[in-house]
């Protein structure tokens, strides 16, 4: 990877890292992005129609069910070298964070501790009404609807963000602060169209953050950034932590 002089220093020095990722960084663990095309079944729906609290209102079984088969693609994908190049980089500056977009899980999987899960995590789920976690395993519901709530009986659905609902307060506010902070924040397979997260790379830019982006394609960012470098996560992310020594 040719790395510019003054950018490798950058990076050397840096104290306070953000590793920012999206879809893009589980795309080679097998998890489909948001772009890909929906395969088989869901070939004729569009994620922002299902990712949606109308969605699950209306046609609850439906949503359920595009989940379970998320999850069963999630619970086949494995963390891949880039995943495990942001657990041992965390391990070598004094403060580094992922802010995450993806809710799979894998980074955690692959050993990174301090992990912001800006939109959820599809392995929780919580009542529909209450919202509090429900914690006992939850037995496919009969012909495939959503189980319903121990406590209440209302629908239980899985805890991540739904277009038009808001970002969990803790996580979006150290995401803020871990922006405002950074030395360096790396941007990883995100289209950056997904707002207010897709603001968390132009916030540590404006104050003076290198900003590298990671990403096969441009993005709406591409010319802002520091350095962007055309190509996929899992291989482009070691020699990105080796290059920096
Ligand atoms: C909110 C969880 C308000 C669910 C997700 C009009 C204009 C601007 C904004 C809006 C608007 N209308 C509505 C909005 C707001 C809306 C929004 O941004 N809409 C967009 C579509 C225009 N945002 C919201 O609704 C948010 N909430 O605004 O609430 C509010 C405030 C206060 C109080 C109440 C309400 C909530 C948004 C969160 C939605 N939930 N996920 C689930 O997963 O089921 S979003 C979901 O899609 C992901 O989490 C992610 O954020 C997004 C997909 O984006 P990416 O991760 O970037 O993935 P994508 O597929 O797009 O791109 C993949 C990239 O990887 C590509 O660039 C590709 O080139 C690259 N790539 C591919 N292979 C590789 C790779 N890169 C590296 N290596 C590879 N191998």
């Amino acid at each position: 990877m040719e790395l510019d002089e003054e950018i490798r220093e950058r990076l050397r020095r840096a104290r306070s890292v953000v590793a920012f990722t999206g879809a893009g960084m589980s795309a080679e663990s097998g998890v489909p992005t948001f772009r890909d095309a929906q395969t088989g079944l869901w070939q004729r729906y569009d994620p922002a129609d299902l990712a949606t609290p109308e969605a699950f209102e209306r046609d609850p079984g439906l949503v359920w069910r595009w989940y379970s088969w998320r999850r069963e693609r999630v619970a086949a994908a494995a963390p891949h070298a880039g995943h495990r190049a942001l657990a041992e980089w965390e391990q070598r500056v004094p403060a580094f964070v992922v802010a995450t977009q993806n809710v799979d899980g894998l980074h955690q999987q692959a050993g990174s501790g301090r992990v912001l899960e800006l939109h959820g995590n599809i392995h929780r789920n919580i009542c529909s009404a209450e919202r509090g976690v429900v914690t006992e395993p939850v037995p496919a519901g009969a012909d495939d609807q959503p189980p319903r709530c121990p406590q209440c009986a209302a629908p239980v659905r899985p805890d991540v963000v739904w277009f038009g609902e808001a970002l969990p307060e803790q996580a979006w506010q150290a995401a803020i602060r871990a922006a405002g902070e950074a030395d360096v924040l790396l941007s990883i397979g995100t289209s950056g169209l997904v707002q207010p997260a897709a603001s968390i790379p132009l916030m540590a830019l404006e104050q003076g953050a290198a900003v590298i982006e990671i990403n096969p394609e441009p993005t709406p960012i591409t010319e802002r950034v520091t350095v962007s470098f055309r190509g996929p996560a899992a291989e482009l992310l070691p020699q990105l932590l080796a290059a920096v020594g």
